[in-house]
């Protein structure tokens, strides 16, 4: 494969970006190469700078639920280009996007919109911690919140695939408040909230974790953060920001039957424009500035192109049987991965909740991030660039996750079915000539 200008155009970007890369999960360094500079995407498909095309599973890392360049969102878009592009002043748009999420998500009452889901779970703690008046927080193992100073702690996603423990740069008075637990351990938040629950402000978790690879909750792990933070008078802080409306049109929560009492939006309710909301009940949320006392701003917050983006996507998401037609495409994906990773003898643990999936190269069950650690990272690089070689476009590390759009088409996904079973194959046989 020809990847001329791809690497002419990561050399100039090195010189003057660090790492060549705007964020550290798209230099692919734990697979050994250099990244693929984009030159368009349409659907579900993504064309590199040099043109070779390929099956899009990363979706810019969950947005893309309706593939790339879907019709109606770009009509919104373009739309509210003509009126403006940025007005530092409220909009009807920003009305309109606050009211369809607050419909979907019931444990919302109000939400603020901001740029990132870095900024919405920042923003988030620092509400949790106002509100209570509390300094400590739980957060999990391999769980990510976004780089805010307190949660890079025991990170996932780049932080995982780096291996770097923490950062330089976050004060340890910082973290120290910080209280990182095994996800899925029920018993471990049960010890630790019944000592300091009264200490905490907040338990915050991807209630189904994606930045560790793909690692859905145990029965009962969710339903026992709700109880004991409720006994405990913290408030429990579900950072849906992958799985909202991605899982579920009302996210996560609205799957499993929890209410959390803050959520934390990004990536989907923006159709691919840089957006972020957390939002909860009246109460809770009165507390963020003008209407309370902790602060919270932003000069691009509520976009209106961005809210454009995110009201057409979300109206794309509402029509009848979508989420079920997900669904179906996933499971084909899962069903047929297993099926070709059996037949060569590759141990894989393959996990997958609505349209998100994880496929970790372990014969362990992956609950936590120790057992996603367990993962063979050099295999896991050899599935990766070979699958790339055959025109299928994979996140570049074991610890994040796969993403399928509605735009993905059975013939897509058979073809990533097929272009597994050929990689498995000669990374089996390999194994034998070794
Ligand atoms: N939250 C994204 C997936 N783990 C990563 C986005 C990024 O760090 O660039």
């Amino acid at each position: 494969m020809n990847r001329e200008n791809s690497q002419k155009l990561f050399n100039l970007a090195s010189a003057v970006i660090p790492g060549g890369v705007n964020s550290p999960v798209r230099a692919c360094r734990s697979v050994g190469s250099a990244p693929l500079f984009i030159d368009s995407a349409d659907g579900c498909m993504i064309v590199d700078a040099d043109g070779n095309r390929f099956i899009d599973y990363v979706g810019s890392w969950g947005p893309m639920i309706l593939g790339h360049r879907p019709p109606q969102v770009l009509r919104a878009i373009s739309k509210a280009l003509n009126r403006g592009t940025s007005f530092g002043a409220p909009t009807d748009l920003e009305i309109e996007l606050a009211q369809m999420i607050i419909a979907a998500v019931p444990s919302m009452d109000m939400v603020r919109m901001v740029n990132s889901g870095t900024e919405a779970t920042m923003s988030a703690i620092r509400l949790a911690r106002g509100v209570t008046g509390r300094d400590r927080i739980i957060k999990f193992d391999g769980c990510y919140h976004g780089h805010a100073d307190s949660l890079l702690v025991e990170a996932g996603s780049g932080v995982a695939t780096l291996g770097i423990p923490g950062s330089p740069g976050v004060p340890e008075s910082l973290v120290l408040n910080t209280l990182s637990l095994p996800y899925n351990d029920i018993t471990c938040v049960q010890d630790v909230l019944a000592r300091q629950g009264d200490q905490v402000a907040c338990v915050i978790v991807e209630p189904v974790a994606g930045n560790m690879g793909l690692v859905p909750p145990v029965k009962g792990f969710l339903e026992t953060l709700r109880s004991e933070t409720e006994k405990a008078g913290a408030l429990l802080i579900f950072d849906e920001v992958m799985t909202g409306f991605r899982v579920a049109y009302g996210g996560a929560q609205a799957l499993y039957g929890i209410v959390p009492d803050i959520t934390c939006l990004g990536k989907v309710i923006g159709g691919g424009l840089p957006v972020g909301a957390y939002g909860g009940t009246r109460d809770i949320m009165s507390h963020i500035a003008p209407q309370g006392p902790v602060y919270q701003a932003g000069t691009l917050s509520g976009n209106p192109v961005a809210m454009a983006a995110g009201i057409a996507t979300l109206t794309q998401l509402k029509e009848p049987g979508f989420y079920d037609e997900l669904e179906k495409k996933a499971r084909r994906l899962s069903d047929g991965l297993r099926r070709v990773a059996r037949k060569a003898g590759i141990q894989v643990c393959i996990s997958r909740v609505g349209s998100m999936m994880g496929m970790f190269f372990t014969p362990t069950e992956v609950k936590n991030f120790k057992d996603a650690k367990t993962s063979d990272l050099e295999l896991f690089s050899a599935y990766y660039n070979r699958m790339l070689e055959k025109g299928i476009y994979l996140a570049p590390s074991q610890f994040e996750a796969i993403f399928i759009s509605s735009a993905h088409t059975s013939k897509h996904i058979d073809q990533t079915i097929t272009a597994a079973e050929a990689t498995f194959g000669e990374i089996a046989a390999e194994r034998l000539a070794r």
